[in-house]
């Protein structure tokens, strides 16, 4: 059996353990899991709660990530369940140092698993998960089975309190970014992201030039080298040059970035320079990450942004 198969079965059998154990209500998780039912329910109860009014400000804007628009304080990502579709319980590793699968499925207003989605960027679907300081930027692209299980392997790092972000368009309907809460086991030293236009990964240097300003759409460019020298093989990847996801500190809320520019060929490369246009909807601090690819390998740098105004 192949690596691809085996991983679909093992999910497969972790939602069908979550299955079970979720039945059994008030039973202890079953181990090397990490479940959610102590507050999924009070999520629930918080989403129903909130949801009267929750859009009534929103002017929807159906692209990658969120709602994001001028004049509201609104951020998508926030909730669980948005536009009839809910991002059902995650089942993951427990803590860290264990190898194993992370697994959810989407499911629509009648509990049914979503199995028909529009391709955006590349991809049907995908994940971005994040210790909630900021720390440990994940943005991956999980594999789905025909009955609607999303699946990858999956270890954690660093133990800590997670958002797991799943951005989609199910066939027929506008994009949604769902988000849960997965907490992984462990003691950790939180971080308290400061400003920072300049990182490092790989080798490879990227900085960060333009003024994010609240409430209209800002420029901001990202400028990558190695060695000092300027990198102008950077490779399309999802669609653009790069990636962009920015998150408001404080609650992460999951901002609108797009793409500046024509969308690239296969074959074209470009660089040292990549614009977006970024969104956000409150002046304070957001957290910035950057995925580029170059020679068929992806790269992840963080940043961190004040607005201007
Ligand atoms: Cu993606």
């Amino acid at each position: 059996m192949n690596t691809a198969a085996r991983l679909s079965l093992y999910g497969l059998g972790l939602v069908a353990v979550f299955g079970v154990a979720a039945a059994l209500s008030g039973a202890l998780a079953p181990e090397g899991i990490a479940t959610e039912w102590t507050t999924s329910q009070k999520e629930t109860d918080m989403q129903q709660h909130s949801t009267a009014g929750a859009h009534a400000d929103v002017t929807d804007d159906p692209g990658h990530g969120g709602h994001a628009s001028a004049g509201t304080a609104h951020l998508g990502g926030l909730t669980i369940s948005d536009g009839g579709y809910t991002l059902d319980a995650i089942a993951a590793p427990a803590s860290t140092g264990e190898q194993g699968v992370l697994t959810f499925r989407i499911v629509d207003e009648h509990g049914r698993a979503v199995t028909s989605y529009e391709t955006e960027h590349d991809k049907e679907l995908h994940l971005i998960v994040v210790r909630t300081d900021g720390t440990q930027f994940r943005h991956v692209h999980p594999e789905r089975d025909a009955d609607g299980v999303w699946s990858i392997a999956w270890s954690w790092d660093a133990a800590g309190s997670y958002r797991v972000y799943a951005d989609f368009t199910a066939s027929g309907s506008d994009a949604v970014t769902l988000s849960r809460i997965v907490q992984v086991a462990g003691d950790h030293a939180p971080v308290d992201p400061q400003p920072s236009r300049l990182a490092q990964a790989d080798g490879y240097e990227a900085a960060l030039s333009g003024d994010l300003v609240a409430g209209e759409a800002s420029e901001l460019t990202v400028s990558v080298s190695r060695d000092g020298e300027e990198v102008t093989g950077l490779e399309p990847y999802l669609g653009a040059y790069g990636h962009l996801v920015a998150l408001r500190q404080g609650d992460l809320g999951y901002a609108h970035v797009h793409p500046e520019g024509d969308a690239p060929q296969a074959s074209e490369t470009a660089g040292p320079d990549v614009s977006f246009a970024a969104s956000v909807p409150t002046p304070g601090r957001y957290l910035l990450y950057f995925d580029f690819q170059v020679e068929g390998v992806v790269h992840s740098v963080p940043f961190v942004v004040d607005t201007t105004r």
